[in-house]
């Protein structure tokens, strides 16, 4: 059966007509402990778990920041964040686990140890990074993004955002069909604030209708960004409400999967939004 809004990631299938919220969980060092890696595990896992009981439906897990301009991470050092993390939480939640990264071994080895979801913001363009992850039944969020997280800020241009990246998902998709991975594996998304202004970010959070013609769900992630601080002029730990904001908007129109920080607020507002949206 082929059915636009399910979702299939590992053992899990995910009815995607409502829209779901993904708690990030980042494995970063702890620079305010010398408790060295046990101690960034257990904080990434209490954290997980607290995200969990708040409802997070999906949980994101990453050991290298993406942000504009940081320092890339070992795949060495990458893998001894995240593997610890994934491998405790699959054995205690019950929620879809998602490895963010680019790196096929990471891919690999985050599936082995659980990861039901492979979120990769190069869209699997690594060599051997759609081999990596057609190999088990994992689910795939393919990310549009100019440029690298390195130098994607520096002079972003389109002529046409919505085209563009319209057309870069929809040939990522059919490239991943044609590779044997099935649609209902695959979920897109815009990449918000990577190589894109402000401009293309609203003209993209716009056209979500538009994306959604591709025929898959969409996932969106706007939580705390950059674009939402210079619409509200607030630092990255004041961004609740706009975070919020642009939540409920990407579910109005028509987003499954909202990537965020903070999901108790998230989580709420997601079922004024879907309690509307499911009406009659
Ligand atoms: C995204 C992501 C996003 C997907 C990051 C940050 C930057 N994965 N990983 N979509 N952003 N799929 O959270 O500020 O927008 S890391």
């Amino acid at each position: 059966m082929t059915n636009s809004t399910n979702f299939i990631c590992g053992r899990y299938q995910l009815d995607l007509a409502q829209a779901h919220v993904m708690g990030i969980v980042n494995v970063t060092p702890d620079s305010f402990s010398d408790g060295g890696r046990y101690a960034s595990t257990e904080l990434a896992v209490a954290h997980a778990r607290k995200l969990v009981t708040e409802g997070a439906a999906i949980l994101d897990i990453g050991g290298e920041s993406t942000r504009p301009n940081a320092t890339p991470v070992s795949l060495d050092e990458e893998l001894s964040r995240v593997i610890p993390v994934i491998e405790r939480l699959a054995a205690e939640v019950d929620v879809p686990l998602s490895i963010d990264t680019y790196k096929p071994a990471v891919m690999r080895e985050a599936v082995n140890a659980g990861a039901a979801i492979i979120n990769d913001i190069r869209a699997l363009q690594e060599p051997g990074a759609i081999d990596a992850a057609a190999a088990g039944n994992a689910g795939i969020c393919l990310m549009h993004m100019q440029g690298t997280p390195q130098t994607m800020q520096l002079e972003p241009h389109y002529d046409d955002v919505v085209q563009e990246v319209k057309r870069f998902l929809l040939k990522r998709l059919q490239t991943l069909q044609q590779a044997g991975i099935a649609a209902e594996r695959i979920v897109l998304d815009p990449g918000f604030g990577f190589g894109k202004r402000t401009v293309h970010n609203i003209a993209l959070l716009e056209a979500l209708p538009e994306l959604l013609s591709l025929g898959r769900p969409l996932l969106v992630g706007l939580s705390r960004k950059s674009i939402l601080g210079q619409i509200v002029g607030s630092d990255v730990d004041q961004r609740l409400h706009a975070s919020l904001a642009a939540s409920v908007i990407s579910a109005m129109k028509g987003a499954s999967i909202v990537r965020v920080h903070d999901v108790k607020a998230t989580v709420d507002a997601l079922k004024v939004v879907n309690a509307v949206l499911t009406h009659g």
